[in-house]
């Protein structure tokens, strides 16, 4: 654990709120909770209740729950202390700012907390996205993507991996330094070979996933295109149940592309409300309709709604509109979904309809672990050197690829290997120095 400034900051959401915890972490993060409470810190993890004083004028803060947590066992690694305090504004400050009163301590920077328990190898790079994304999480699906990330399960994954890689290259480099036993070097290979196939068999399976985990992280992008006045922003306002898209009777109403998210059973959907699909002599609009069509080509789904009845061939799924004007009835048959988007009816089944396509793309490829293009990025460079290591009969070449899938894993956790970083900065000389 590296020495270093001792920082602090509100960890809970903006006052006023019952409680507010400041977090302080640091070496001197014990010192400073003896100086605010005149008394010993508590034992390690033993919540106990004491007076806050601020350190040079005396003056009573709050009566606050305090807790110690003593370095390595923290989140960050270091010392820490968190106040449990009245979650009013000004005994926040107060609290704040009888903090910034000790030499030693500052207000921490976005994210400093996490950078710490990723420095000090409390967690990896998975986790501490992981938990980025479970703070954000809106969804259920997107909380149990998260969570599995931030407890670990990509981290000791790789992990597993990089162990599997490590042995594969030293058989490999044996194989490189005793070339004249042949015989035995060929059967040692023959089942490394296996390992290796198997392997990488493993890492495709996950591979195939990454796409729908970045869409649980992200929302699966909904576009909803159409005619003019065929009802597209009626029905946005109607699922996302806000007036997010101007309605009116005059075609051509919606220029811009409007987005808003929407959960259903627990899924996230990004709904994209486009400009009304025609010839227009309006260069504004027909630039709208120019992204209405781009968008509907690179979405997940794409929602055609028709006035009153089908016309021409539908982009996506096909939606009905207006049925209360036609008098026919709501909901799915065959595979075209009847609603009133003004009225309400058949939303409910368009909405089951929605989660059972969200539900169907996610079965497809089995629960994701990856989230992140980044992810993606890093586990596809490994299966590649994986694959390249497999086809490649020179040995030399054999174990070099094997080191690239090895340091490609270390990309993904953030363990970058001191070769690798001795290789960045060197080659920024110039040659012959
Ligand atoms: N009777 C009836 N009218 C509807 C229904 N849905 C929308 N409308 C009306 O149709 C008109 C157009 O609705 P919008 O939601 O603005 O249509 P749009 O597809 O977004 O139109 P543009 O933005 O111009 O492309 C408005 O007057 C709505 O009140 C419906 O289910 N029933
Ligand atoms: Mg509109």
């Amino acid at each position: 654990v590296r020495t270093r400034d001792t920082i602090f900051a509100l960890a809970s959401g903006r006052p006023p709120a019952g409680i507010a915890v400041v977090r302080i972490s640091g070496p001197l993060a014990h010192d400073a909770l003896a100086q605010l409470t005149g008394r010993p810190v508590p034992r390690a993890a033993r919540a106990v209740l004491r007076e806050l004083r601020h350190p040079s004028t005396g003056a009573h803060i709050d009566h606050a729950l305090v807790l110690c947590f003593t370095s390595p066992a923290s989140f960050t690694g270091e010392h820490v202390v968190e106040l449990h305090l009245h979650g009013g504004r000004a005994t926040v400050a107060a609290a704040l700012d009888a903090l910034s009163a000790l030499s030693g301590l500052r207000a921490a920077e976005a994210g400093e907390f996490t950078r710490r328990a990723f420095e000090n190898g409390r967690i990896d790079l998975t986790q501490a996205e992981g938990l980025a994304d479970l703070i954000a999480a809106d969804t259920e699906a997107q909380r149990q993507l998260a969570l599995s990330q931030a407890d670990g399960h990509l981290h000791r994954l790789a992990e597993r991996w990089a162990d599997q890689l490590l042995r594969l290259l030293a058989d490999a480099e044996a194989v490189l330094d005793f070339a004249e036993e042949e015989a035995e070097v060929g059967e040692a290979s023959l089942s490394d070979r296996d390992d290796l196939a198997a392997l990488a068999a493993e890492i495709s399976g996950y591979l195939a996933s990454a796409h729908v985990g970045e869409r649980v992280r992200e929302g699966f992008i909904v576009a909803v295109v159409g005619a003019p006045n065929a009802g597209k922003s009626t029905l946005l306002n109607k699922l996302v149940r806000r007036d997010a898209a101007i309605v009116s009777d005059v075609p051509g109403t919606t220029r811009d592309m409007i987005e808003a998210a929407l959960d259903i059973g627990g899924l996230p959907f990004v709904l994209v409300d486009t400009a009304g699909l025609r010839q227009t002599a309006d260069a504004i609009e027909a630039e709208g309709v120019r992204r209405a069509l781009a968008r509907a080509r690179s979405a997940d789904l794409v929602l055609h709604v028709f006035d009153q009845e089908i016309a021409g061939t539908p982009l996506g799924q096909p939606v009905v509109n207006k049925v209360d004007l036609t008098g026919s009835a709501p909901g799915e048959r065959d595979g075209v979904l009847h609603i009133s988007a003004e009225s309400g009816a058949g939303l409910r089944a368009l909405e089951d309809w929605l989660e059972r396509w969200g539900r169907s793309a996610i079965q497809r490829t089995g629960a994701p672990l990856l989230s992140r293009p980044r992810q993606r990025e890093a586990l596809a460079a490994c299966s590649g050197a994986i694959q390249e290591a497999l086809e490649q009969s020179d040995p030399v070449l054999h174990a070099e690829a094997l080191r690239l899938a090895v340091r490609a894993l270390g990309r993904l956790t953030g363990k970058v290997d001191v070769e690798q970083l001795l290789d960045s900065i060197f080659s920024r000389f110039c040659i012959g120095k």
